[in-house]
């Protein structure tokens, strides 16, 4: 390899300037540097493309990232933070799933989170997070709060932006699972769940022989109250859809804001039974050519629910599905043979459908779907009287994008970039024109893809990340469990360039999104005996001097402080068989200064930031001596930093 340094010295003055430009750091070399960084390169065999892509990624310590990415962490049933460029993991917030670190459904006010989160009285110890989206206003992250679905169960969570923690989660019995979750609408009125995979609405039973009557699909439009920062299921409604099994989902913005767009796959209502007579599921999904793209005019829907056309299924309202379609609440329009992704242009004028089994995405024109809808100018009606309209009269074109089209992103250019499946790649096209202008290969198997802002009414081009499914040579051999491969693209260049290969071991990841890391503004501490869930002052918070244990019968509440370095108290005595309600609040009002708080055998764990409250409620009914202290090297006195809880025999 023939190693030349003439093309480093305009890059690291291009990277010198811009950090001067930044007000960062001190003037950096621009001429000397060659020859050490050209001995670097040779020792580590890195190319020119390599080391280009190391200056564009490389974030120095105490170096902040531009964009944060927030990504379903999956099986997990967390989400996962990460910096770009620099594709470092920042956190992990605990949503779906207890996360001991953040003594995540540890404490009683964690625990009551993820109790919301039951389903027919079960706990539930997994999810399968799938999309998360950040609020919105005006079809823009605004920064304030992001919402997840879990797939496997049908549930919603709403976290807040202020200090990353969960604090809401809802299901409705009414639907089984839900794959268009989650995706709000241009001012966060809505957060959409829709089903996957048709039930009896209500949790009801009902052979699969009779899956064309008894069976059904559903959105529920879980109503946002921005003022509490929670989703009141009370004013939220479902419309009832056939049970074509919906897919994707994604809300109308701008001109086609108050519609959402859901595609689906099974027209045939193929059901199963492969040792029953039938075709297996997958080919008995994929027999028609054509499958239905749903138009939802939901703010019509939202009109007719409040004039009282609804029926009420397990607590929730539901527009019923003739109702929807007598009144031009739905409306079909045919899209190639099993698609997967609909995504909305920036501008709101468009959809685009990802084909999965067909090498078009196709585009959609919302204003003439719009004007034939107006004009009642129908093609037909479904069995369920649905109305139909011309596929031809609706689209504006199809671009030929290639193998297996998935999900489709935005720049700020008039570029979209759709991820190939099948032929492992992202597609860059024009939306102009409808014609492929790049392809850059990823490694392996791309699902979703995110760009910076990429599916708002703004988005900002400069980054995307290919969320990759499979990635056997890419990385150190670790069984055969593999991690997924997070490859962050360069869409700057007049190429695209692949600059960093992150191993996401947390999974299965799925859908991500990209929002400028200054729109977000977290608090740093906690108000002084702040419940972090409700955001008030706690009930039971603990002032420093007025630490006590309070015995009423054998009820023992324990009023504790923690300060560097200590508890206080941290001697409790208790009999066996008391039932202990510890009140514990961290005093301290330092950024960073953070405790934890366990107790052996009683699975007592948690985590108080500072300022803090959390509250632990659980039965002495083990006796013995109990060693408890803080598990976060908080100081040098951490190990210091314990005591004894002592359960007397009776
Ligand atoms: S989707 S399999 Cu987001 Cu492509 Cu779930
Ligand atoms: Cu507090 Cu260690």
């Amino acid at each position: 390899m023939r190693l030349s340094t003439s093309w480093i010295t305009p890059l690291l003055a291009t990277a010198a300037a811009a950090a001067v430009a930044c007000g960062g750091g001190k003037s950096a070399p621009t001429g000397a540097a060659s020859s050490g960084v050209t001995d670097l390169m040779k020792a580590r065999g890195l190319s020119e493309a390599d080391v280009t892509a190391a200056l564009k990624t490389y974030t120095p310590s105490g170096k902040h990232d531009e964009y944060l990415v927030f990504a379903s962490g999956g099986h997990s049933g967390q989400v996962i933070v990460i910096g770009v460029p620099s594709m470092r993991i920042i956190k992990y917030i605990g949503v779906f799933t207890p996360e001991p670190w953040q003594g995540y459904g540890f404490d009683d006010q964690t625990k009551a989170v993820l109790a919301g989160g039951r389903r027919s009285g079960q706990d539930l110890t997994w999810a399968d997070t799938h999309h998360p989206a950040l609020s919105e206003s005006g079809g823009d992250y605004d920064g304030k709060y992001l919402f997840i679905g879990d797939k496997a169960n049908a549930r919603v969570a709403v976290i807040d932006l202020a200090d990353f923690m969960t604090k809401q989660i809802v299901t409705t019995e009414l639907i089984g699972s839900d794959h268009g979750a989650a995706f709000v609408t241009p001012n966060t009125e809505y957060v959409i769940e829709t089903t996957q995979y048709a039930t009896p609405l209500g949790g009801k039973y009902a052979d699969p022989k009779e899956y064309k009557d008894k069976y059904r699909g559903a959105a529920v439009f879980w109503k946002f109250d921005r003022t509490k920062g929670r989703i009141d299921p009370a004013a939220s409604f479902a419309i009832e859809f056939p049970p074509y099994v919906q897919d994707l989902a994604d809300a109308g913005k701008k001109v086609s804001d108050g519609w959402a767009f859901f595609n689906s796959i099974n027209t045939e209502l193929a059901w199963g039974g492969n040792l029953e007579g039938n075709p297996p599921m997958e080919s008995g999904m994929s027999q028609n050519d054509m499958d239905y793209l749903h138009v939802v005019n939901w703010r019509k829907a939202e009109e007719l629910v409040a004039a009282g056309k609804f029926e009420t299924i397990a607590g929730m309202k539901v527009l019923p599905l003739s109702v929807a379609a007598a009144e031009g609440v739905l409306t079909f329009v045919p899209e190639p043979k099993s698609p997967h992704g609909v995504d909305i242009t920036p501008d709101g004028k468009d959809i685009v459908v990802g084909g999965k089994l067909d090498t078009h995405g196709t585009v959609y024109s919302f204003e003439k779907m719009k004007a034939l809808i107006d004009a009642k100018q129908y093609e037909g009606k479904d069995p369920y009287g649905v109305p139909i309209l011309s596929f031809k009269d609706s689209i504006r074109g199809q671009v030929e994008l290639g193998l297996g089209p998935l999900h489709t992103q935005f720049d700020d250019k008039g570029f979209a970039y759709t991820s190939l499946f099948l032929e492992t790649v992202v597609a860059k096209w024009s939306l102009a024109d409808l014609k492929v202008v790049d392809k850059v290969p990823t490694h392996y198997n791309i699902g979703h893809l995110v760009s910076a802002e990429g599916d708002t009414v703004s988005p900002d081009g400069k980054y995307l990340i290919a969320m990759n499914k499979w990635a056997l040579d890419r990385f150190n051999l670790v069984g055969p469990l593999l991690p997924q491969n997070f490859q962050l693209v360069d869409l700057t260049t007049p190429k695209m360039q692949v600059l960093y290969d992150l191993p996401l071991p947390l999974g299965e990841p799925h859908y991500a999104q990209m929002i400028k890391a200054d729109k977000l503004k977290p608090i740093e501490i906690y108000k002084p005996g702040e419940d972090p869930i409700t955001g008030e002052h706690a009930t039971h918070a603990v002032e420093g001097g007025k630490e006590r244990v309070e015995r009423q019968g054998d009820q023992v509440h324990v009023y504790m402080s923690a300060i560097r370095s200590n508890f206080k108290p941290d001697i409790v005595r208790v009999k066996e068989g008391d039932t202990v309600h510890w009140h514990l609040t961290s005093l301290e009002q330092a950024y960073d200064a953070t405790h934890g708080f366990a107790i052996n055998s009683y699975n007592v764990n948690v985590s108080v930031e500072p300022g803090k409250h959390v509250d632990i409620t659980f039965k002495a009914d083990k006796p013995g001596v109990f060693p408890m202290y803080c598990t976060e090297f908080c100081s040098a006195l951490h190990l210091e930093m314990a005591g004894y809880f002592l359960v007397e025999p009776r």
